[in-house]
């Protein structure tokens, strides 16, 4: 059978990301300052590619390209990482505003997520009773009753107006098997081209759960849909994310990191940067005889345009 292809490993940090709010950690980057010292941070301990959301002073996620370009420059300026701009952004934007910051930015890569889903945010609410904003209760109240829209339609428009139309090319965020077979259909289309970087998704309350039978599973349904024709990479969110990478990597994979997907860097402790949760898998990753892409090897792996062709 076609593997998936396995050159160094790709550690991508997401630093800060559209789900956690400001209560739940003091740690979790929201200022253009914070986010960018949070970003170079990760680059500094061996992460190749930053995953960026934006945030107001309040910590809601903001689509507002004013505030992305308010920290974009300053990664450029401090690293050679990857910049991965979310068109995922956060729960209540509409399409266009989703595509705000990356259209401005013109970044070598974005995600790309793959499936129109329920994203329960609401179960955290059980764990917090004292917010320090009102908005990060209606936030997760919200996620009750509102569904990630990514239809065909939407996906066709992403890949046309930034693939197409700025060269980005995608972090494919597969939250289920489905959206595997998802990705299979625009390939056969021809409007996703090799190699592709798919991100598997565990965990996440209405995508596929955080099992390690699911991780196989997507692991051996990815092998038989794109062969050669893919690199792999997971995340899991909260508690399951540092056992899943390193799963991920010892079968061949990439990985993701960062306080977007875990506040914590071991039970019970919270992770006072994302430059602590990068070096952990990066020690363990090294542990294990593997290497880790440096963003030079990184944008070889994946076909990317080159940090000097962004418009930041
Ligand atoms: N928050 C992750 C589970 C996006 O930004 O487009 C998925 C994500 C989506 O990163
Ligand atoms: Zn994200």
């Amino acid at each position: 059978m076609p593997m998936l292809r396995r050159d160094k490993v790709i550690i991508t940090c997401a630093v800060t990301g559209s789900i956690h709010t400001p209560t739940m950690s003091p740690w979790l980057p929201i200022t253009p300052q914070e986010i960018a010292d949070a970003s170079i941070g990760a680059w500094e301990a061996g992460a190749s590619i930053i995953h960026l959301h934006a945030r107001n002073p309040d910590g809601s996620p903001t689509p507002d390209p004013d505030v992305f370009m308010e920290f974009l420059p300053r990664i450029k300026q401090s690293t050679d990482a990857v910049v991965n701009i979310s068109t995922g952004g956060g729960h209540g934007m509409s399409l266009d505003e989703r595509l705000a910051g990356a259209l401005r930015a013109s970044p070598e890569m974005t995600s790309l997520n793959m499936g129109s889903m329920n994203f329960g945010l609401f179960p955290i609410l059980d764990k917090i009773t004292d917010f320090r904003h009102d908005w990060e209760r209606h936030h997760l109240e919200n996620s009750r009753d509102f569904i990630f829209r990514n239809t065909f339609k939407d996906i066709e428009h992403i890949l046309k107006v930034l693939g197409e139309g700025h060269g980005v090319r995608f972090e494919f965020e597969c939250y289920d098997i489905g959206h595997l077979y998802t990705l299979a259909h625009f390939l056969d289309r021809g409007l996703v081209k090799p190699p592709l970087f798919v991100q598997s998704i565990f965990g996440i309350l209405g995508g596929i759960g955080a099992d390690e039978e699911n991780l196989m599973h997507a692991r051996r349904i990815a092998d038989k849909l794109f062969g050669d024709a893919y690199y792999w990479s997971v995340l899991a969110a909260g508690r399951h994310q540092m056992n899943f990478v390193t799963m991920a990597a010892m079968l061949g994979g990439n990985v993701r990191v960062g306080l977007e997907d875990s506040l914590y860097i071991a039970k019970g402790e919270l992770a006072k940067s994302n430059r602590d949760q990068v070096a952990k898998i990066r020690r363990i990753i090294e542990d294990l005889s593997l290497e880790v892409a440096t963003p030079a090897e990184a944008r070889g792996m994946l076909g990317l345009k080159g940090g000097d062709l962004v418009g930041f």
